[in-house]
This record gives structure tokens, C-alpha cells and sequence, in this order.
């Protein structure tokens, strides 16, 4: 979540953006790039959901090195619209909601320190690029993420962007599509962590519920570790549909009335994919 009282960097532009200054990474900066990719690419294909794949051949991005966000920008632009464009890290949640609204993804230009592979808190370029880029080249989740960014500013009016950032955390960060018989990655955060691309999926700890716009709405979620539950959807097409198509005034005053629903809690209206046992979340907690 951006920290609303951040200054905006002298380097940066009015919207927060700067230059990407490509030809200043070091040879370093691009070997913890490739280490990063080899290490996903190594484990997701069967794991992630296959436009995720499509999206990484179709935008090139198994290319050695940090993208260049101009030549992203360019395919982008041609299969969906969506340019890549540079800021320095974490902006205010107005600026990045008109990004968004006018097909514009904020990315991150640094990439994380060596001693950092597995975790860091600002999202960086390899959080930003490789997990959130794919999917932009898939039509209707080119939608969706622009739909966000318009419901971004009318629920900064309505004062409920807290609960609007829930349905962004538990589905383009931390989402999972059902895929047959099973479930298969598409979040973000998980897409773009070795850890939880294996937690999410196989672990016996975590819930996973179908997903429920005003469920969504109303569950708290960790930022500092492993998620506890992971809401499912249906396909990408479902989710633009059951978001696009309501109208979240009413939602949000229902919202209001509600209590929040804590991360570990399952409802008897919940359609539940998996009861999971909290083991690892509890397990931390008693060590
Ligand atoms: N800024 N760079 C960046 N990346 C984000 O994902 C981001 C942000 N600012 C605000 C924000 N996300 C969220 O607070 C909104 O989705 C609510
Ligand atoms: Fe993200």
C-alpha cells in the first residue's frame, strides 16, 4: 500500500514517472534478473495458468536481462493497448489508479539486492515486470486491471479504496483460476516468489475459496507473509463480468454495514475449494 504521506522525488515527473535508464543496470542487476526467471520458469509451466506462458512468448520477455520497457511497451501496445512505464518505486494510490485507467502499468526500475532473491517489500522490477506484464497481453485482463483503475477513483470518492484494494490483493496479486479439475496460479505476488508458488498450490495450510466479489471485499490479508486464504476464479472472463457488470455503490454501502471477515475464517455461504489446516501460519505463531 503507498505510503500516503510520500514525497514525490525531485527526478520524477508530475505522474511520478522517470526514464527507466536502461543502459544503467549493471552486469549484476541483469544476473539477478536471469537468476530470478531461470528459477520460476524452472517450476510455474505446470503450475501457472497458461495465458500467463503465453503472455511471457508472445511479449518476448525469455530474453537475457531487465527488460527494456520501451520495446515491452511496444508489443504490448500492439496486442492490448497497455504501455510499461518507469517510476521509482511505490506511488499514491490516485496516481497509480489514472496509470491504470489510461492503460499504463507502473513498474519499478530497480531490481532487488543479490541477499534479497526470495523476499523484499517494495515491488521491484522482477515483481512488477514478470509478474504483473504477462498478463496484460491477455485481452480481457487488459480489461480488467483498466476497469480497476477507473473503480479506483470513484471509490477514492466514496472513501473505500481500502475495500476496493482487497479485490486487487486477492486477485491480480494473489489470485488462483480454476483449471479443469485443479487450480492454477495467476497472482502477481505469487507468480513472482519461488516460495509461494509452491505454497499457494500445494501446502495444506492456506484456504481456498471460491471467489465472492462482497467476500472479497470484506477479508482483511497479510502483507508480511504467506497468504492464509487464496480466493478462486472461475476464468479471467468470469471475474471481468461479476466486477464490470456491478455496480459497487450499493456493494460498498452493503460493505459498510458488515463486519471485516479475519484472514483465517470460513463461512458456511463459502464455496470452498480447500479447508485448509492454518498449520503454517499457526506454527509460527507458537515458535
Ligand atoms: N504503486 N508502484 C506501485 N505499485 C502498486 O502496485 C501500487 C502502487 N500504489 C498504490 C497501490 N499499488 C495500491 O495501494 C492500490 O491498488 C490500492
Ligand atoms: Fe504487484
Amino acid at each position: 500500500m503507498a505510503d500516503a504521506t510520500r514525497s514525490r522525488p525531485p527526478e520524477a515527473a508530475e505522474d511520478w514517472t522517470v526514464p527507466q535508464c536502461w543502459h544503467e543496470y549493471s552486469a549484476q542487476d541483469h544476473a539477478t534478473w536471469d537468476k530470478l526467471f531461470a528459477r520460476q520458469l524452472g517450476m510455474l509451466p505446470h503450475r501457472v495458468t497458461p495465458e500467463f506462458m503465453a503472455g511471457l512468448d508472445v511479449l518476448r520477455m525469455s530474453k537475457p536481462g531487465i527488460p527494456d520497457f520501451a520495446e515491452l511497451s511496444d508489443r504490448l501496445m500492439t496486442l492490448t493497448g497497455w504501455q510499461v512505464v518507469a517510476v521509482p518505486g511505490l506511488v499514491p494510490d490516485d496516481v497509480f489508479f489514472d496509470h491504470l485507467a489510461n492503460r499504463r502499468f507502473v513498474a519499478g526500475n530497480f531490481i532487488r539486492r543479490p541477499d534479497q532473491l526470495d523476499y523484499l517489500q517494495e515491488p521491484d522490477v522482477f515483481h512488477d515486470v514478470f509478474g504483473h506484464v504477462p498478463l496484460l497481453a491477455h485481452p480481457v485482463f487488459a480489461d480488467y486491471m483498466q476497469a480497476y483503475g477507473k473503480g479506483g477513483q470513484r471509490a477514492t470518492a466514496l472513501g473505500m479504496i481500502d475495500r476496493l484494494a482487497r479485490l486487487y490483493w486477492y486477485t491480480v496479486e494473489f489470485g488462483l483460476i480454476r483449471s479443469g479439475d485443479g487450480l492454477k496460479l495467476y497472482g502477481a505476488g505469487i507468480v513472482s516468489s519461488y516460495g509461494e508458488s509452491v505454497f499457494a498450490l500445494d501446502d495444506p495450510s492456506p484456504h481456498r475459496i471460491g471467489f465472492d466479489l462482497e467476500r472479497v471485499m470484506r477479508t482483511k490479508y497479510r502483507i508480511d507473509d504467506f497468504q492464509q486464504n487464496y480466493f478462486v476464479i472461475e476464468s479471467f472472463e468470469d471475474l471481468l463480468e461479476r466486477t464490470l457488470n456491478t455496480d459497487f455503490g450499493p456493494l460498498y454501502d452493503r460493505v459498510a454495514q458488515l463486519p471485516d471477515i479475519e484472514i483465517d475464517t470460513i463461512l458456511s455461504e463459502d464455496g470452498v475449494y480447500t479447508r485448509g489446516t492454518q498449520a503454517y501460519a499457526h506454527g509460527k505463531v507458537a515458535a
